[in-house]
């Protein structure tokens, strides 16, 4: 009886979140409370960034419709729970994709969609040029990060003291740092580059340090035990990525469908079968490539040189280009 009780309480909140989505009408995707760049709300009230790309993937995959999503703010700390409990469908949150969050959390990772590593932002009247120099600082971080963990480990390898000033709110986290209560922001490099441009009134005032002291893989997440959506979320993942790789664009989706590629007729559904398998309609990639872009052009658009953040591609870019970006193909 008891080890019922135990079976039953492990039980997913929603097993078919395919089905439980295509009824509700719309994808419940658990974001950040304002992270510009990857998940803010614009002038108009209207979600954007890298991360907000994939909730309007997995609209468009499913609904056929990217608009169809409720962004649902959640700050670091209470992510885990939302996915877990079944307030959210998708967690798309410059998450990083570690061994425990994979297994101990119940959740699981559906890819990557920016390579990422940790690194400290200082105000540049700090004089210092280097990580090593940060003997004695006191260090801004945000209560249920990795960034915590990780910033420990280093600190105790290379031999450096500090004191940790962990806030749970970001907004709150932010003006410690602006208003110098900690001397150092240490997170995710690109969450850096966000804050700077977006958060600090004069970021000319402010420098990145040149160490990055982790891989910080971010990527969206599930809950366990749903393989279907699992699968879902994946391949509109992969899907945009494909579509940079075979030169399948927003723009010229519409002529692609003409391609002789075999490639290009696999992902686009001219040639059906994927979205079958996926329990998805047959235009389940043309939708998101129409409506979304391929990954490039959302990587370009959100934090890229067409982004007020301008982050190279780097690790970011396809695997033919110098990167780590490899699409698994759709076949
Ligand atoms: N990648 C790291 C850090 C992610 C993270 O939550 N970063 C903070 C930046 S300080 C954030 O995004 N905060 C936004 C919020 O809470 O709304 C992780 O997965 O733990």
């Amino acid at each position: 009886m008891a080890g019922l009780a135990l079976l039953a309480a492990l039980q997913p909140a929603h097993a078919d979140t395919l089905s439980v989505v295509k009824e509700r009408g719309y994808v419940q995707c658990g974001v950040t409370t304002g992270f510009a760049g990857f998940s803010a709300p614009d002038e108009k009230g209207q979600w954007r960034g890298l991360d907000i790309d994939m909730c309007r993937a997995v609209a468009a995959a499913v609904l056929g419709d990217a608009g169809k999503f409720k962004a649902v703010p959640l700050n670091s700390q209470q992510r885990f729970t939302a996915l877990q409990s079944g307030e959210i469908d998708l967690l798309a949150r410059n998450t990083s994709v570690t061994e425990q969050r994979d297994t101990a959390l119940g959740a699981i990772h559906a890819g990557i969609n920016f390579y990422d590593g940790q690194g400290f932002l200082v105000p540049k009247a700090l004089g210092v040029k280097s990580a090593k120099e940060l003997d004695g600082a006191t260090i801004c971080m945000q209560t249920g990060t990795s960034n915590e963990n990780t910033m420990a480990d280093w600190a105790r390898a290379n031999h450096i003291q500090y004191k940790p000033v962990v806030i749970e709110q970001f907004s709150e986290v932010v003006n410690a740092f602006a208003a110098g209560r900690c001397d150092v922001f240490s997170t995710d490099a690109s969450g850096l580059a966000s804050i700077r441009i977006s958060r600090l009134k004069n970021p000319d005032d402010y420098v990145v340090l040149p160490e990055i002291i982790s891989k910080e893989p971010l990527g969206p997440f599930v809950r366990q035990g749903d393989d279907v959506w699992l699968n879902v979320v994946k391949w509109s993942l992969m899907a945009m990525i494909e579509a940079e790789e075979l030169g399948v664009t927003s723009q010229n989706v519409d002529q692609q469908l003409k391609s002789p590629s075999p490639s290009v007729r696999r992902l686009l559904g001219v040639t059906p079968g994927a979205g079958k398998n996926l329990h998805l309609g047959e235009k389940w990639a043309y939708d998101i490539i129409r409506q979304v872009g391929n990954y490039g052009e959302s990587f370009e658009r959100n934090v890229g040189m067409g982004s007020p953040l301008k982050i190279p591609r780097g690790l970011n870019a396809l695997w033919n280009q110098g990167g780590l970006m490899y699409a698994l193909p759709v076949r």
